[in-house]
C-alpha cells in the first residue's frame, strides 16, 4: 500500500512538475531572520484569495484578477512524516492579547496550498487549473551548515581555523582553544574530555551568535532538536597541529567520522528536505542588524551569502529540465522588516541590500536565474506618517500602542563604509517593535507583499 501510494505521489508530482503546476518556495534566511513571520504571512494572504477586497489590497499583483485567482486550501503534504508548519498557533499569537510575534522555529515544517485560477487555453476541457505552493520552514541556526556539504573534515577545521584568527579580537574563544590543546589526537578518544571541549566550542558558537555573526556551525550544536546528547554531535573542529600518526581509533580519526556521519546524516538530508528541487527561492536579509553589529558582522553576512548560495542550483528551468534536475529560476532578495525604518530611507535600504549581496547575486545571474531585489515588511509593526518638527515635514513612525509616542529612528547609509557605520551605531533608534494589533479575521498587515506575488506567481499562472 505504500509503496502505491509513494508511486502515485510521484507521478503526480511528476505530472504537476511537467505541466508547471507546482511551486518549491524555498524561504532562506539565517536565525531570527524573519522566515516564519514572512511563511505566517503569505499563507494569511494566498487564504484571502477569492474575497473581496483583496484585488485593492494587492493592486501591484496584476495576475490576480487577470487570472480570477482563488484559493484552494492546504493540499496534501509532500511528506507526510513532516510536521505541519504551525500557521493557526503563528496567526493565534499575533491575534491574542497582547499580540505576540510568532515563536522561533525549533524543527523542520511544511505547508502545501492549493490555488485555483482561470485557464483561458481555448483547447482546454477544463475551465480551471491548480498551482500547488509548497513551503518549507526550518530553524535559521541549520541554515549555515549547508556549507560544510562540501567540507571534509580537515577543510571544515581549517576554515574555522582561520575564523578564529579573524575573530579573536572580537569573541572570546581563549575557553575551548585552551582545553582543546590538552586534547591527544593520536590517542584513543576519552569521551569526558573531549565532552568539555564540545561544552566549552559550543559555548563559543553561542556567543558568536548573540553577537550576529551569521557563520555558526556546526548548527545543531546551538540548536540540536532531536538529537541532543547524540554521539553525532561529540566533536570539535582540530585546529591544533596534528600529530603524524592519527591511526583508526584515535581521536582525531573518531571524530572524522562523526563529522562525516554529521555531515552526511544530517546536513545531507536537511538539504534534501528543505531545499532539494527549489523553483523559487526568497532570501531575507535583516541588513539593519547586520550593520548593528559592526564591521566584522556585516561582512560576516555577506560571505555567508556567498558560501551558501553556492549551494543551490540556479538557472533556466526547461520542462524536462524541471522533471529532471529542477533549477531556480527566479530569486528575490528582501530587505525584511523594512518597517523598522521611515519610507523616505527605502531607497537606502534597497542599495545597501545590494552592495550586502553583490557577489552572491551576481554569481546567481550568471548561472542564468532571474534576480531581483526589494524591500519586505511580512508583519507590518508600524506606519508611517509626517510629523512637523522644527517647522518642517517629517517622516515618523508610529505604532498600534498608545504607550509609544511616534519617532524617527534615523537614517540608513546607501552602502558600508566605516564612517556610515558609526554614525549608524550611534543614532539609529533599532527598537524591538511589538508586533500590531490584529483583529481576529483580519487580513496581516505588510509592505510589498503584492510586489513578491507578482515576482514569484505571475508567470506560473
Ligand atoms: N518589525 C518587524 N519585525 C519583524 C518582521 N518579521 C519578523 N520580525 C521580527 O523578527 C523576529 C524573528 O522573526 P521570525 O520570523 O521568527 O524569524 P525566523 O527567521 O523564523 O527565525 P528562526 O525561527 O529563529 O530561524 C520576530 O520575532 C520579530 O521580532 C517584520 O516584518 N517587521
Ligand atoms: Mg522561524
Amino acid at each position: 500500500m505504500n509503496i502505491f501510494n509513494d508511486l502515485t505521489n510521484a507521478v503526480n508530482r511528476g505530472i504537476n512538475l511537467m505541466m508547471d503546476r507546482e511551486i518549491r518556495l524555498g524561504v532562506t534566511g539565517l536565525s531570527r531572520g524573519g522566515k516564519t513571520a514572512f511563511i505566517t504571512s503569505l499563507v494569511n494572504l494566498l487564504s484571502t484569495f477569492g474575497e473581496v477586497g483583496t484585488a485593492e489590497r494587492l493592486p501591484r499583483f496584476t495576475a490576480y484578477d487577470a487570472k480570477g485567482i482563488s484559493y484552494g486550501g492546504l493540499a496534501r503534504p509532500r511528506d507526510l512524516k513532516v510536521a505541519a508548519f504551525p500557521y493557526q498557533n503563528a496567526y493565534a499569537s499575533l491575534i491574542s492579547e497582547p499580540p505576540a510575534w510568532p515563536e522561533p522555529t525549533v524543527g523542520i515544517s511544511e505547508i502545501r496550498l492549493e490555488l485555483v485560477y482561470r485557464n483561458d487555453d481555448w483547447f482546454s476541457l477544463s475551465k480551471k487549473n491548480h498551482l500547488y505552493i509548497d513551503i518549507w520552514d526550518y530553524p535559521g541556526e541549520w541554515l549555515m551548515d549547508l556549507m560544510l556539504l562540501k567540507l571534509d573534515y580537515a577543510e571544515f577545521s581549517e576554515k574555522i581555523r582561520k575564523r578564529t584568527a579573524a575573530l579573536s579580537s572580537v569573541t572570546d574563544m581563549s575557553e575551548w582553544i585552551k582545553a582543546g590543546a590538552s586534547l591527544e589526537a593520536d590517542k584513543p578518544v576519552r569521551e569526558y574530555e573531549l565532552h568539555r571541549v564540545v561544552q566549552a566550542y559550543t559555548s563559543w558558537l553561542k556567543q558568536c551568535k548573540e553577537q550576529g555573526f551569521a557563520m555558526v556551525v556546526p548548527g545543531r550544536f546551538v540548536l540540536p532538536g532531536d538529537l541532543a546528547g547524540a554521539p553525532i554531535l561529540e566533536f570539535v573542529p582540530w585546529v591544533w597541529d596534528i600529530p603524524e600518526n592519527c591511526g583508526s581509533g584515535s581521536l582525531y580519526r573518531t571524530m572524522e567520522e562523526r563529522y562525516e556521519a554529521y555531515r552526511e546524516q544530517v546536513v545531507r538530508k536537511f538539504y534534501r528536505d528543505c531545499f532539494s528541487g527549489l523553483d523559487r527561492q526568497i532570501i531575507l536579509i535583516d541588513c539593519l542588524k547586520a550593520l548593528m553589529g559592526g564591521r566584522e558582522t556585516f561582512m560576516d553576512i555577506n560571505d555567508t551569502f556567498d558560501v551558501l548560495l553556492e549551494n543551490f542550483s540556479y538557472g533556466n528551468s526547461s520542462l524536462l529540465g524541471r522533471l529532471f534536475s529542477p533549477k531556480i529560476d527566479k530569486v528575490i532578495f528582501a530587505a525584511a522588516k523594512a518597517d523598522m525604518v521611515t519610507m523616505d530611507q527605502y531607497p537606502n535600504l534597497l542599495s545597501l541590500l545590494r552592495s550586502m549581496v553583490k557577489q552572491a547575486s551576481t554569481r546567481v545571474r550568471a548561472d542564468g536565474s532571474n534576480c531581483e531585489f526589494m524591500i519586505l515588511s511580512a508583519i507590518r509593526a508600524t506606519k508611517c506618517m509626517y510629523a512637523e518638527h522644527e517647522g518642517k515635514q517629517v517622516q515618523v513612525l508610529t505604532t498600534d500602542y498608545c504607550d509609544e509616542a511616534p519617532f524617527f529612528p534615523g537614517s540608513v547609509p546607501p552602502k558600508w563604509s566605516r564612517e556610515c557605520m558609526e554614525f549608524f551605531q550611534k543614532y539609529f533608534e533599532m527598537r524591538d517593535l511589538r508586533p500590531p494589533k490584529i483583529n481576529p479575521g483580519d487580513v496581516i498587515p505588510e509592505i510589498n507583499m503584492d510586489i513578491l506575488l507578482q515576482y514569484i506567481l505571475g508567470d506560473k499562472l
